[in-house]
């Protein structure tokens, strides 16, 4: 039996939880040889998220400060898994695909395997203004890190737990999904992007579009300049996550 630790990030969702917990295919992943946890980190939630996700089965860590990056860094250090699954608490990832998407990151011997929702068939479930922004996002990223990722700003991965103590990974906002992704890359970890299908969001939206959106340009050209710091003052090498 393998070890896998779902983390997922939750702000004020309890409208949500029922059917985010009900999504995640605990019978199938059993059966392909894994022993799942669910890990759900309360963001200081005021509508009794942690009591419901505590009464439908999820061990629940609890972290007062609030943002994104912050519960991850909370979650990560919680959970017990050799690998480590995440998505949102608001339905639009599919966590049906866990069992697929495990099964490629270990038939590849990926280390941390993302997706990619920017795909055509997901015109209907992101907002148009959404959909505008991350692939702005995701072609201001491609060229500073050098790295073919499509979608930047994802919140489904899919990694090896023990990369995670080899990453430095600042961000406590939205701008975490970026920097986990390309500290992966120029780590030299071994990376996969996969498509995934999104799904509409249910409940209240955290993000903060034109806030947020502008936080994760300037840490971009942040991480990139602490790279090219730490590359001694060169480009971070080309590189190219096999996908698709
Ligand atoms: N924004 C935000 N989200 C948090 C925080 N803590 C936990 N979350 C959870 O992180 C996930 C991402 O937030 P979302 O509001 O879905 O942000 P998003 O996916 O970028 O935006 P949408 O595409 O509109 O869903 C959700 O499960 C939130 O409940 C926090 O402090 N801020
Ligand atoms: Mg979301």
């Amino acid at each position: 039996m393998k070890t896998l630790s779902i983390v997922i990030p939750a702000l004020n969702e309890a409208p949500n939880l029922p059917s985010v917990m009900a999504s995640i295919p605990m019978t199938a992943l059993a059966n392909a040889g894994w022993e799942p946890e669910v890990v759900l980190v309360d963001n200081a939630s005021t509508d009794g998220t942690a009591e419901i996700a505590h009464s439908l089965g999820a061990r629940v860590v609890h972290e007062h400060r609030r943002g994104y990056g912050q519960a991850y860094k909370a979650g990560f250090a919680a959970a017990r898994g050799e690998v480590i699954a995440t998505g949102d608490c608001d339905g639009t990832y599919p966590f049906g695909d866990l069992p697929d998407l495990l099964r490629v990151l270990i038939r590849r011997e990926a280390e941390f395997l993302t997706t990619d929702r920017l795909y055509h068939d997901n015109r209907e479930a992101m907002k148009r203004s959404h959909s505008i922004a991350n692939r702005g996002l995701s072609a201001v990223s491609r060229t500073l890190f050098r790295n073919r990722l499509h979608d930047s700003q994802s919140g489904m991965w899919v990694f090896r737990s023990y990369i995670w103590k080899g990453l430095d990974v600042r961000s406590s906002g939205m701008a975490f999904s970026q920097e986990i992704k390309n500290a992966a890359m120029l780590a030299g970890y071994r990376c996969l992007e996969v498509p995934i299908e999104y799904g509409k969001r249910g409940g209240e939206v955290k993000l903060n579009a034109l806030h947020d959106g502008a936080a994760n340009l300037v840490q971009l050209f942040e991480h990139r300049l602490r790279a090219s710091t730490h590359l001694g003052g060169g480009m971070p090498p080309a590189r190219r996550a096999v996908a698709r």
